[in-house]
């Protein structure tokens, strides 16, 4: 381990994971001077945060605006918030000086006790760490759940033993910056299209998620999706002893679903382990598929099967994902927020079983959206429009064959969803699926979910 006591750390970003870095460093002894290329950022609200997580006044330096690279010649490491490209231009230059670069996640993992699982893919990250999260819970006296799902893992690892069972959703951006993590079991539930603006191609981004594996040796676990071509062709090079999920066919080893049921097979012998339709409270083939890899991360990691079972059927679903919000004057209300891609977005239509109204758009990640729209499968009665990608979405839904009349552009998110009030009767479903960010219009998903959550409650009905 690194000797960080007296020493100074660049911590870039004051998001959460700044935060909780630049605690976590002054809580060891370290200085950490604080970087973020926003200037409109509070000051002293950041060190008012640090101070709440020290429990006496931070003593960190905090620049803004433009970087200073006078902070470097001094610095023995920068640790980055996942926001940040590895690729950004004061990184490069930090680099140059030979500085090290790690990512909060890796900076935690150096202070963390315990063993760990990670959790990452494309989609349905947080609802399978979230059911691992009580699985464990439910099973082992100290858990934590940390990570991309919300909660910093720096602020966590202080408080670990070596009976710690940590619960990591990890996203691509966390895992261009790892250096030593090394979970014991991990997943990656599947790779899609996402986030191309910041890894550039399809090839760095299933690398980035790939490297949840780098440090994993055959004595560990990687849970992979059979169904998806890149998980599939990883496990012949998975580090790890590989268990692999499939929602669509018989597996000799492994976990497989048919017929409703889903089955835990080895060497070819399958046990039916339980019924999707009476044992589980999620919906949707994505589910399932979750619910199939938090079970075989949780044998993994030891928990005898009979407790597992007992949890996967008292879990419900997770806020913002095709979460039922209400139902109003016979029109029914999901809120599908965490749809920020196009694949998430495509399980919350495939989840519609009547005509339904659905809110598109947001910030542009230089997404395609046509797998999207195909999927509309008629159901779309009207496509409200919000944000920088709504021209993108009509282009691509009308080449589509998505009649052009149906299409509804709004400007601000109240609008379009009077417009779905307006335009919906009873019988219908109003989504909110946007497969898009929400950056631009909203801080985050949460923020958007619960203000359309608080629009819903309001109406009459
Ligand atoms: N900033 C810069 N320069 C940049 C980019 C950002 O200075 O080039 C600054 C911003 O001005 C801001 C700070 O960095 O002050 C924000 O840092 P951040 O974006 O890393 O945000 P955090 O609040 O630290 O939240 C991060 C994750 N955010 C991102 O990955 C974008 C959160 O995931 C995560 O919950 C949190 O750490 C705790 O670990 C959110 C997310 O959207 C939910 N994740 C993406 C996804 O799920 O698709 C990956």
């Amino acid at each position: 381990m690194m000797r960080l006591k007296d020493k100074k750390v660049i911590v870039a970003g004051t998001g959460k994971s700044g935060i909780g870095s630049a605690a976590l460093l002054e809580k060891n002894g370290a200085l950490p001077v604080i970087y973020d290329g926003n200037e409109q950022t509070d000051k002293e609200a950041v060190k008012k945060l640090i101070g709440e997580k020290l429990g006496y006044d931070s003593k960190a330096q905090l620049y803004l605006g433009a970087f200073p690279k006078e902070i470097v010649s001094d610095a023995q490491l920068a640790v980055l918030s996942p926001g940040i490209p590895a690729d950004a231009d004061f990184v490069v230059y930090m680099k140059e000086q030979g500085i090290p670069i790690w990512g909060e996640v890796e900076l935690a993992y150096r202070f963390a006790k315990g063993r760990v699982i990670a959790i990452t893919g494309t989609n349905g990250k947080t609802t399978t760490t979230s059911l691992v999260g009580q699985i464990m819970q439910e099973y082992y006296s100290s858990v934590y759940i940390v990570g991309n799902i919300g909660n910093p893992y720096t602020d966590a690892a202080p408080d670990m033993t070596e009976d710690t069972v940590s619960v990591a959703e990890i996203s691509s951006f966390q895992l261009e910056t790892i250096e030593a993590f090394h979970p014991q079991v991990s997943a990656i539930l599947n790779i899609t299209p996402d986030h191309l603006n910041r890894h550039h191609t399809m090839e760095n981004y299933a690398a980035a998620k790939e490297a949840v594996t780098r440090n994993q040796t055959k004595d560990d676990f990687c849970i992979l999706n059979y169904e998806n071509a890149y998980t599939r062709d990883f496990g012949s090079r998975c580090p790890a002893a590989v268990v692999y999920f499939s929602s669509a066919r018989k597996l000799e080893d492994g976990l497989y679903f048919e017929n409703d049921e889903i089955y835990l097979a080895e060497h070819g012998v399958p046990r039916r382990l339980m019924n999707v339709k009476t044992d589980m409270n999620l919906v949707g083939i994505c589910n399932i598929e979750n619910v199939m890899a938090a079970i075989g991360i949780s044998m993994s990691a030891g928990v005898p099967m009979e407790n597992i079972l007992a949890t996967v059927k008292r879990f419900v679903a997770v806020e913002h994902r095709i979460e039922y919000v209400a139902t109003k004057k016979g029109v029914v209300y999901y809120n599908d927020s965490k749809a920020t891609n196009t694949d998430a977005a495509i399980q919350g239509i495939k989840a519609m079983d009547r005509p339904t109204i659905l809110i598109g758009g947001g910030y542009d990640k230089g997404s395609e959206y046509e797998d999207w729209i195909r999927c509309f499968d008629g159901k779309v009665k009207k496509l409200v429009l919000i944000g920088q990608t709504r021209e993108k979405i009509a282009d691509c839904a009308v080449k589509c064959g998505f009649p052009k009349g149906d299409i509804i552009y709004k400007d601000s998110f109240e609008e379009a969803l009077d417009a779905c009030v307006h335009e919906a009767s009873s019988g219908d479903a109003v989504l909110l699926s946007p497969a898009c960010a929400s950056w631009g219009m909203f801080p985050n998903y949460e923020v958007r979910g619960n203000q359309f959550k608080e629009y819903v409650n309001r109406i009459e009905g």
